[in-house]
């Protein structure tokens, strides 16, 4: 019998190797791949010179396709230089991206020339099918793969939707496969080893600022009890793992769903992390707040969004603010440090959200201290015509910039790949704002983060933090947050790391 042929899956770099977490993206599909073909996983967040060793392993041969897993942002630009270098040293062996980035934009994806096929959505089950085809070797367009975009002449083609699929749930993760699995796990607030870990599938919600929408359209899975008692009994056992970060898009769902899981974590008390809805937590009953509080819920992190809720309406994130109040009470019932995010500047009206949103952190710093804030800017994504997020596709087509333009999205990879749009992506900057207003928040952001340092960053001594309280204290006090100039010195000082772009 002839031995699988290779695809080397790469996790671009996106982060310091000290934070990196297990890359779950290529596992998946690693595991889905294994029996009908060999995976071979590079890791650029591990790899600091990943390119140079995608090169020589495409350059050694045997290699049937490159798989690149992709986020907007940092992750893209790392992407692109990986491709690019792959292409010229191997033209020959077919490029493919999935991922958050291909998945919203398909169409720059394809229009780049180090790309040959963009996986929207879930991956497993159109990899292979695309890979089945490509090995066939046959000179057939992959017109049937469902999920995958790809170019015909100056076209590019985007095959009808691939359906939901829970399959991934009934696989293990090839954690043994990764050069030192132990090397993923990071001193958090939580543990000295913690791991990164999704339970479900998907998130029934469809929120018109969030790439899981795009992702899953509404649909989602939750695992079995068993599997996950499985998962986390092997990341204990084995590992030693001591903290669990999960990424779930939406971990506390339908009470009666969640209880079998709950009553696991209870079971492992292992100290955890995850992404919450206010509504769900104001709404769970009694019974499941004790299991939370037994099974060592640290922080959850609630889309709070904003104070205003014609604002959450229009967003469809099917919240109110009073809901946000009734969350964090009952957090601080059953001692689980609320993270709320919130979105400034939308472009209805930049200004005027941005100062009650101040002045609503303002509250909830009142009424609850140790809540903590994560600040972005509202920047929607683009959507595609054909998308089923209609919502989200009227927004985007209203948008536009100071000068009352049209917000022109990208068309390529490389645009995508520009400052001011990996700032856009990671929620940093938008065009529709004014110069006096980026500073305004940038300051705000400085001060408040001073006069309330993170729990989560456990590497800034604690005389540090104690001194940007003080030195911040004033000017939180009384609304003086113009230019903090003491305080960007101080911090450059004390560095605290920004949970925004490194995570927990
Ligand atoms: C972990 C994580 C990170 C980690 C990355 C860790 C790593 N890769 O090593 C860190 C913390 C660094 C990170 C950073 C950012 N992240 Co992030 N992150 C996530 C998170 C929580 C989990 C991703 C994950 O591992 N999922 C599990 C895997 C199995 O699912 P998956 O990645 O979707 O993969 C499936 C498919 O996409 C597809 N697929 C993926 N890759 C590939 C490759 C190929 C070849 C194929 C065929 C298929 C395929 O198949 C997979 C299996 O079905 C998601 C939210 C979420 N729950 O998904 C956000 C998310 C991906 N992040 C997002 C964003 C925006 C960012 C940032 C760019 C900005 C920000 N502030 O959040 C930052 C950048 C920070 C910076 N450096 O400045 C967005 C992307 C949205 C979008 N529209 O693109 C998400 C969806 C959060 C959200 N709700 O908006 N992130």
């Amino acid at each position: 019998m002839s031995e699988p042929r290779q695809v080397l899956l790469i996790n671009p770099t996106i982060t310091s190797k000290r934070h990196a977490r297990f890359p779950l993206a290529v596992l998946s599909l690693s595991a889905a791949l294994t029996g009908r073909y060999r995976p071979i996983i590079l890791d650029g967040n591990i790899d600091r010179n990943f390119v140079a060793t995608a090169v020589n392993r495409v350059g050694s041969g045997g290699i049937a396709a490159v798989g690149v897993t992709v986020m907007g942002g940092p992750q893209l630009v790392s992407a692109i230089a990986v491709s690019r270098a792959i292409r010229a040293q191997a033209p020959e062996v077919p490029i493919v991206w999935g991922g958050a980035f291909p998945t919203v934009c398909p169409e720059a994806t394809v229009n780049s020339p180090y790309v040959d096929y963009a996986v929207r959505s879930q991956g497993e089950e159109t990899f292979l099918e695309l890979l089945d085809a490509i090995t066939a070797g046959g000179s057939d367009a992959p017109t049937g793969v469902r999920g995958l975009s790809w170019r015909s002449g100056d076209c590019a083609v985007h095959n009808p939707e691939r359906q939901f699929s829970a399959v991934a749930l009934d696989r293990t993760l090839p954690y043994q496969t990764l050069e030192n699995p132990q090397q993923y796990l990071t001193h958090t607030y939580l543990g000295s080893r913690t791991a990164g870990y999704q339970a479900a599938l998907g998130c029934r919600f469809r929120c018109t600022f969030c790439g899981v929408a795009t992702m899953y359209r509404g649909r989602m899975a939750l695992p079995t009890a068993a599997r996950l008692e499985q998962d986390l009994g092997f990341l204990q056992r084995q590992l030693g793992v001591n903290g669990i970060q999960f990424y779930d898009h939406n971990f506390f769902d339908r009470e009666v769903d969640m209880a079998p899981l709950l009553e696991v974590l209870a079971k492992f008390q292992l100290p955890w992390w995850c992404f919450a809805r206010s509504d769900a937590l104001a709404n769970l009953s009694e019974a499941s707040w004790k299991l939370v509080r037994k099974s060592r819920l640290r922080m959850t992190y609630i889309g709070a969004e904003s104070p205003s809720d014609w604002l959450l309406h229009d967003i469809r994130k099917g919240t109110r603010a009073d809901q946000t109040f009734a969350a964090i009470e009952q957090c601080r019932r059953y001692g689980v440090v609320p993270e709320l995010s919130f979105m400034l500047a939308p472009p209805q009206d930049p200004e005027g959200e941005t100062e009650r949103t101040f002045e609503f952190i303002r509250l909830i710093k009142r009424f609850h201290p140790p809540t903590e804030v994560m600040i972005y800017i509202y920047t929607p994504l683009p959507t595609r015509r054909d998308n089923t997020n209609a919502a989200a596709a009227r927004m985007a087509d209203t948008l536009r910039d100071g000068s009352g333009a049209p917000v022109a999205f990208p068309r390529t990879a490389d645009e995508w790949a520009q400052p001011s749009w990996v700032r856009y992506w990671c929620h940093k900057d938008a065009p529709w704002l004014s110069e006096r207003l980026r500073r305004r928040i940038v300051d705000f952001t400085t001060v408040l983060g001073c006069r309330f340092p993170t729990i989560m960053d456990v590497r800034a001594p604690r005389w540090g933090k104690a001194a940007l309280r003080g030195l911040a204290a004033w000017r939180y006090r009384y609304g003086r947050y113009g230019n903090p100039w003491e305080l960007r010195a101080s911090s450059r000082l004390i560095r605290q790391w920004d949970p925004r772009v490194l995570s927990l």
